[in-house]
């Protein structure tokens, strides 16, 4: 089905939050083919995908759920799905469908949510995922072709490929003693007790074309009844990895596939009475205290000096970096502006270096990347040789330290040093140097209110002594750059450098 070029609108939020429904930019507005073209998919002659979605497209027309459809894209060949389903599309990362999916139902549980997965897709890299999903007994409906290769990536083997079926990493031939046995997907799934209704069919002639067209029509059913996890698993020609015509591909399907993989009903039953005992499910908004654009609690009471303030953080983990991130975002959201928070760790967390990029915006941030900061807190000395040249030349670095290493060529941004460290072991917790910095950065850049810092800090922290703490910090870090000024420049009677 062709995709509409409109799909987005811009809808004030039900929920209290602002929905946008619209495509990004990185795709076609419309997906068009030449005129020769007009009746072709970009899969190749004889390919399973291509019988697949015309089954799915008709049972989805047929039951009129094309308003309802979220059709969930993987990567490999069907990576283009969202080019020929006219339904909402949400394209996922490898294997990650079933988890997407999931958030996706339980966000909106009247929407029709359809996973659809390749075998290298949904049994390699997404095994974790469509367990789960089945195990949780998720009310979606999964689609998963199983054509036993890799065929986006040009035929590597599969969980699912064929002992003895050779590919370009199992060149002799599947070997159970080096590579394991076919992965049977179905079989497995039906050990768990989350699923309602599992089959498995194939692509291997027109008898079970019709069966495949049944099954899918059934798995969506299902759905749209509130029955729970649906998976049809389809056995599925590939005819230019197999080296076959699309004619000998499917007689492999029959003759090859289906002794191994046999087509059967494994499960088809109605919601087990625990699924029953309904969980309270809250708005996804209220979960998140999002609250509606405009209301009270989102109009700014603070003026914001700036169109787009950007914040790299950056230090050990251990030190809060991460932390002051999600702070400042907070902060940010409750004033109303649209924010992103960016972490970067390596596997070790603590202790190893980490960093965070925020962005707080007056406008809708395109990414959350950010290359060349607006300020830099730099919560150790690595920290600043990293990124200090990264920071724009009229942008502020705030240094956890009481002055810059000796051999630090000084950078074009403005520097403040401030020992932040040591004045948090003054107040009596090396936790909160963060929250010095931050006074330190509200301060210096007045870029969000006290009151919202100390709202934000009250809501994160139960402990009445450890906030205390917090609100000291807090002070001390503005009091401090109240007082001092920055490196190179001579102080002022009034606390300001010129
Ligand atoms: C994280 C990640 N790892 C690996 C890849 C490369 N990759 C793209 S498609 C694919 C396999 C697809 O095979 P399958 O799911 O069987 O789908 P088919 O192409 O056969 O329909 C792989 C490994 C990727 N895109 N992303
Ligand atoms: S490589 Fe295989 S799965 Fe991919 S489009 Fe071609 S026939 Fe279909």
């Amino acid at each position: 089905m062709p995709q509409d070029s409109k799909v987005g609108v811009n809808e004030p939020g039900k929920n209290g939050y602002e929905l946008i429904h619209a495509k990004s930019a990185v795709f076609y507005d419309r997906y068009e083919r030449k005129a020769e073209l007009q009746h072709q998919t970009h899969y190749c002659p004889g390919c399973g995908h291509g019988i697949v979605h015309k089954l799915i497209a008709e049972a989805i027309e047929e039951l009129g759920l094309q308003e309802k459809a979220i059709f969930v894209s993987p990567v490999g060949c069907s990576v283009f799905a969202y080019y020929y389903f006219n339904v909402g599309n949400v394209q996922v990362a490898h294997g990650r469908a079933p988890a997407s999916a999931t958030a996706i139902k339980r966000a909106h549980p009247d929407k029709i949510v359809i996973s659809y997965q390749g075998d290298g897709d949904l049994a390699a890299i997404g095994t974790a995922e469509i367990v789960h999903a089945a195990n949780r007994g998720e009310k979606i409906t999964c689609f998963f072709v199983n054509n036993a290769i890799y065929g986006m990536t040009g035929g590597q083997m599969a969980p699912t490929t064929l002992v003895g079926q050779r590919s370009t990493t199992s060149p002799w031939g599947r070997r159970p003693g080096n590579e394991g046995f076919p992965f049977h997907v179905s079989e497995l799934l039906c050990t768990l007790e989350g699923p309602a209704y599992i089959e498995r069919v194939a692509l291997a002639d027109n008898k079970n074309i019709m069966r495949t067209r049944r099954a899918i029509r059934k798995a969506l059913e299902n759905q749209r009844d509130g029955v729970g996890f649906s998976l049809v698993e389809i056995l599925s020609p590939c005819p230019t990895i197999w080296g076959k015509d699309p004619v000998e591909a499917r007689r492999w399907v029959a003759e090859n596939m289906i002794p191994v993989f046999p087509v059967n009903v494994f499960r088809d039953r109605k919601p087990a009475p625990v699924e029953n005992a309904a969980v309270t499910q809250r708005p996804l908004a209220e979960v998140l205290e999002i609250h509606e654009k405009g209301s009270a609690a989102t109009v700014p009471q603070h003026a914001h000096h700036f169109h787009e303030l950007t914040v790299k953080i950056a230090g050990f983990g251990g030190q809060g970096v991460l932390l002051l991130g999600q702070l400042l975002t907070e902060m940010g959201m409750r004033e109303g502006l649209e924010v992103s928070w960016l972490p970067s760790y390596g596997p070790e967390m603590r202790s190893g270096s980490a960093h965070c990029h925020v962005c707080l915006s007056k406008d809708r941030i395109g990414s959350p990347l950010i290359s060349h900061p607006d300020v830099l807190i730099a919560m150790n000395e690595i920290s600043l040789r990293k990124f200090a040249a990264q920071v724009k030349a009229d942008g502020l670095i705030l240094y956890n330290r009481d002055s810059l290493p000796a051999d630090f060529e000084e950078p074009k941004a403005r520097v403040i040093c401030i020992p932040a460290s040591e004045i948090a072991d003054r107040l009596g917790s090396a936790k909160v140097a963060n929250v010095v910095m931050m006074g330190a950065l509200l301060e210096e850049t007045e870029a969000l209110s006290t009151k919202t810092a100390i709202g934000v800090i009250e809501s994160k922290i139960r402990r009445v002594e450890l906030l205390e703490t917090n609100r000291k910090a807090l002070e001390s870090g503005q009091q401090f750059v109240d007082n001092k000024v920055w490196v190179g420049a001579v102080p002022q009677p009034d606390g300001f450098a010129y």
